[in-house]
């Protein structure tokens, strides 16, 4: 019997990684979309799903799981057979290797940088009433320098051994060999937020070889199908809110 796979999508999110994974591995799935609030926070619907209330989260047959690269690790085992031509469907020690970094070193600084630089704006916005003008100075003045001193270079020394690695093996993959896989399923979002979302005006530097791998990613008919299936499932959901 073939597994039943809905993926709870929240919209810029992680899940991107999930839609392109799915489409990449041949693997047909039901979308469940879920809207951010103004304050950019999951809404509570998603906690009736997963405890955590993030996104995303992958029903498969009804067991719940989450975390972006075990549920890929856990759809790679499900593939058939066909994709392996265009996929690495065992994750190498490369694929490994940038799984974890994605999350546990990139992502972990851009999500702080995020986060940072919106509580600041909103707090010394107005956010916190009765705040003087002294004390939104002294928030503005330590964000900057929590940004520009502290997180700011700490990317850039990621955004740079990134550029290093692929930079070293022209025409590969974050798996390290002429195959996208676990890695590259995993790097997409952080990459992807850099160059075209949510911190596409950070100011980074983003070397050659990283655009190169971005545009051959992104030139692939699977990530382009992952791209315009997100979207279609997105506005649909937002018209049955009436968004
Ligand atoms: N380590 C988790 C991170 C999940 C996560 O932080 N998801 C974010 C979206 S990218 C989320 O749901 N944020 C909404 C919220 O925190 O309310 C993974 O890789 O899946």
């Amino acid at each position: 019997m073939s597994t039943k796979i809905t993926l709870h999508h929240l919209n810029q999110s992680r899940s991107d990684r999930i839609f392109w994974a799915l489409e990449e591995l041949e693997l047909p799935y039901d979308v469940q979309t879920y809207i951010r609030l103004s304050s950019r926070s999951a809404p509570p619907s998603l906690k009736t799903i997963s405890p955590f209330g993030k996104a995303p989260v992958v029903d498969l047959n009804g067991e719940i799981i989450t975390e972006s690269a075990y549920i890929i690790h856990r759809l790679l085992r499900l593939a058939p057979e066909s994709a392996g031509k265009n996929v690495e469907l065992t994750p190498t020690d490369d694929d490994l290797f940038w799984a974890h970094f994605s999350e546990g070193s990139q992502m972990n600084l851009l999500q702080a940088g995020l986060i940072v630089s919106g509580t600041a704006a909103a707090w010394s916005g107005g956010l916190a009433a009765r705040m003087s003008e002294e004390g939104k100075a002294g928030i503005k003045q330590y964000a900057g320098w929590l940004t520009e001193g502290y997180l700011r270079p700490q990317n850039q020394t990621n955004l740079d051994q990134i550029e290093a690695f692929l930079a070293a093996r022209p025409g590969k993959f974050f798996s390290g060999t002429e195959k996208p896989g676990l890695g590259d399923f995993m790097m997409f979002f952080g990459i992807n937020s850099l160059l075209r979302g949510a911190r596409k005006d950070a100011g980074y530097n983003i070397g050659p070889a990283t655009l190169k791998w971005f545009e051959t990613v992104s030139a692939r008919p699977a990530l382009k199908k992952a791209m315009d299936r997100m979207i279609k499932e997105e506005s649909a959901a937002k018209a049955k809110a009436k968004l």
